[in-house]
């Protein structure tokens, strides 16, 4: 198993930026107003969470958005996108509305889903994004089924499913490659190789080089990227989806990422030192690169990227408060919804 500093320490240099290409600075600072929104998104969220004002766990992604952000930038409104339990970052980079992910974080009437799944059942039919999902891996499994119904209608719409190192471990999630293959449907298999899964290393739980080279088997276009360089995963992402659109069916793409917080808000992390989790802020936080690359071409001054987190963090706290003063669901709502409810109450002898 090739380590993720092996591998990432092989396509930049230790604290350096990345490479834009002909990718247009407009395009680029696009992606950086992307990736500060969910950081933001997050960085609020959290503590909120740990406070109880949000209720039940959640799981973070920084560190983890130009996987996101990346993918996204090749998928349009109707292409769709599905997600694990850690998704946040998906759901914004596919386009949701920030207060309607507030609302469901904190159980409000004016959440994406009523205010009845929470943080780990956000979801957005009208921009594509079909969920994040419970099921480690589960995910992956809609958008498998989004690129079946679209490749039965003959429609140019694609798919991305996204799951993590974990995820890869199971079973079901390669039963999704399998199918994908085997029928050539429109999907972007996106595994987000963290390096965990909550405290298992990954090297401790699978042999072999990568798990792309495991999903070449499947007979499908299996490649690795540095999934702290955006515009690295906007390039793989684009050659999949070109391919996908153009009938040459689906790529697995494994990014190497790295999550700086714990598997949830609050949890302490004596799996991995403080050192390991210092060196990837340091060197391979995905925002700082890009601001480092754009701040080199001189299409970003500091006031500009103030300006930028600023915008960013006045849409979050627009977003808290409206979710903060929104109303509770009705309790004469709770059926709604629900199709049919199979209820015996034994009583007494
Ligand atoms: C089917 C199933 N098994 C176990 C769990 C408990 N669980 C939640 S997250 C997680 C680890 C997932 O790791 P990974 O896929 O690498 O995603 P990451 O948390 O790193 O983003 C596990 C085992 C679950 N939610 N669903
Ligand atoms: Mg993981």
């Amino acid at each position: 198993m090739r380590s993720h500093t092996e591998v990432t320490g092989e396509r930049a240099p230790a604290g350096g930026g990345i490479e834009l290409g002909d990718i247009p600075a407009a395009k680029a600072l696009g992606w950086l107003d992307q990736m500060l929104l969910i950081r933001e998104f997050e960085s609020a969220a959290g503590p909120l969470a740990l406070s109880g004002a949000i209720p039940g766990g959640m799981h973070a992604a920084i560190g983890q958005e130009a996987v996101a952000v990346g993918v996204a930038s090749v998928l349009g409104a109707d292409d769709v996108a599905a997600a694990p339990h850690r998704s946040h970052h998906i759901a914004l980079a596919k386009g949701m509305d920030p207060r309607l992910m507030m609302a469901e974080l904190f159980g409000k009437a004016t959440g994406c889903a009523g205010g009845r799944g929470g943080h780990m059942h956000l979801a957005d039919f009208s921009v594509g994004f079909f969920g994040s999902n419970g099921i480690v891996g589960g995910g992956a499994g809609l958008a498998l089924g989004a690129a079946l119904a679209q490749s039965y209608r003959g429609e140019q719409r694609v798919a991305a499913g996204f799951f993590g190192d974990g995820g890869a471990n199971t079973g079901r999630v390669w039963e999704f490659v399998n199918l994908a293959a085997a029928w050539r449907l429109p999907l972007l298999l996106v595994c987000e190789n963290n390096g965990y899964a909550v405290e298992t290393r990954i090297g401790d739980a699978m042999a072999g080089e990568s798990i792309a080279g495991r999903a070449a088997g499947f007979g499908l276009p299996a490649v690795q990227v540095d999934g702290q360089d955006v515009a690295a995963v906007h390039r793989a992402a684009d050659d999949a989806v070109r391919r996908a659109r153009s009938g040459g069916g689906p790529t697995f793409l494994e990014t190497l990422t790295y999550r700086h917080l714990g598997h949830d808000v609050g949890e302490r992390g004596q799996y991995r030192t403080t050192e390991e989790v210092a060196w990837w802020e340091r060197n391979r936080d995905p925002i700082e690169r890009l601001r480092t690359t754009l701040r080199s071409h001189g299409d970003l001054d500091d006031d500009a990227y103030e300006g930028a987190v600023q915008r960013a963090r006045t849409r979050v706290a627009d977003a808290v408060a409206e979710a903060q003063s929104a109303p509770l669901p009705d309790p004469a709502t709770v059926t709604d919804g629900v199709t049919a409810v199979a209820l015996k109450v034994r009583t007494g002898s």
